[in-house]
């Protein structure tokens, strides 16, 4: 599992690998990949569905796991396929696995950055690469548009949480959903009813959750903290709304999945500050370890929280 080639981190072309050779393995647990669109320079969004009966749409809570929206954060990914690989292999043995795999139909997409990544594959073909945005030409001499300040809802609604300067790390693009890595996540998060979803991002071991645009109230503060409080019972990440625990941030996926569709989302920071963006090769299990748990209960949790709009209480 820790064999891949950009520094012990799968590169594109393994993750794509990974995602065929986990079908072959286990064609009654997992789908076929299918693109939910192309990226700016053509590479397809690769998705999977784990499930009993991979390959029917069957009355199941529905969640969603995506990781690599920022292309220096390879460990997100890598925790998102370790997740994949704990159902996969203990379906039939371990109860929870057997539970969740039974009752749920979880997608996964790991790379929703597939350009920024294969871009830091060549800038740093042994891995350490710090490229985040997607490979967008603004025009102006800079390149980038960071895919978490470019979802629609809250888009550009100030300039402490996202930033209207082309050569800035936050550049929110051009206007909503400019990005078409953005705009396949949109459609496959209306295109479906996701309970809960994880986007896990790296570093600074932090749980955050809605709203993070503001503080502001979401309708659901009590589950999101409870949650908060159960997923970071091993790792003992510090939790709560993004603004408080870390930053305001707009036009993020998971204040996107909660207003639009009442999806309950959150984001984890896997890994300290020793561990930085890409922590050496050792580190990549025991990362991805101490957030199993959190991985498990977010899928649990697609089965047990009512969306509250926050405008009624
Ligand atoms: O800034 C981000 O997009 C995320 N942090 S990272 O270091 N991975 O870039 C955090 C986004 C979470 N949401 C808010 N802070 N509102
Ligand atoms: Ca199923
Ligand atoms: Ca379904
Ligand atoms: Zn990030």
């Amino acid at each position: 599992f820790t064999s891949g080639s950009i520094g012990g981190y799968y590169d594109f072309a393994e993750v794509v690998n990974v995602l065929d050779q986990l079908r072959a393995t286990y064609p009654s647990l997992i789908s076929q990949k299918v693109s939910i669109g192309q990226s700016l320079e053509g590479r397809p969004m690769w998705m999977v569905k784990i499930s009993d009966n991979p390959d029917v749409d069957e009355n199941e809570p529905e969640v969603r796991y995506d990781s690599l929206h920022h292309a220096r954060e390879p460990q997100g990914m890598q925790t998102t396929l370790w997740y994949m690989l704990w159902l996969l292999e203990n379906y039939g043995a371990d109860p929870l696995a057997t539970y969740l795999v039974n009752e749920r139909e979880l997608y996964f997409v790991p790379v929703v950055n597939p350009d920024g990544y294969v871009y830091n594959q060549q800038i740093a073909p042994g891995g350490g690469g710090l490229w985040r945005k997607n490979r967008r030409d603004n025009g102006d001499g800079t390149m980038g548009v960071d895919l978490n300040r470019n979802y629609p809802f809250k888009w550009g609604y100030d300039s402490l949480g996202s930033s209207g300067d082309t050569f800035d790390v936050t550049y929110r693009g051009p206007s909503p959903a400019s990005e078409p890595e953005t705009q396949n996540m949109v459609a496959f998060i209306q295109s479906r009813q996701f309970e809960t979803a994880l986007s896990t991002h790296t570093y600074s071991n932090l749980w955050l959750s809605p709203w993070g645009y503001d503080v502001l109230p979401t309708g659901n503060d009590a589950e999101f903290s409870e949650l908060n409080e159960l997923c970071t019972e091993v790792n003992g990440y510090l939790a709560g709304p993004a603004p408080l625990v870390l930053y305001p941030a707009n036009g993020v996926t998971f204040d996107y999945d909660y207003s639009a569709k009442g999806t309950f989302g959150w984001t984890p920071e896997i890994g300290g500050q020793a561990d930085g963006f890409w922590p050496p090769a050792s580190r990549i299990v025991p990362l991805a370890e101490e957030n199993l748990l959190a991985f498990q209960r977010v899928s649990l949790a697609a089965a047990a929280f009512v969306y509250v709009d926050a405008s009624s209480v």
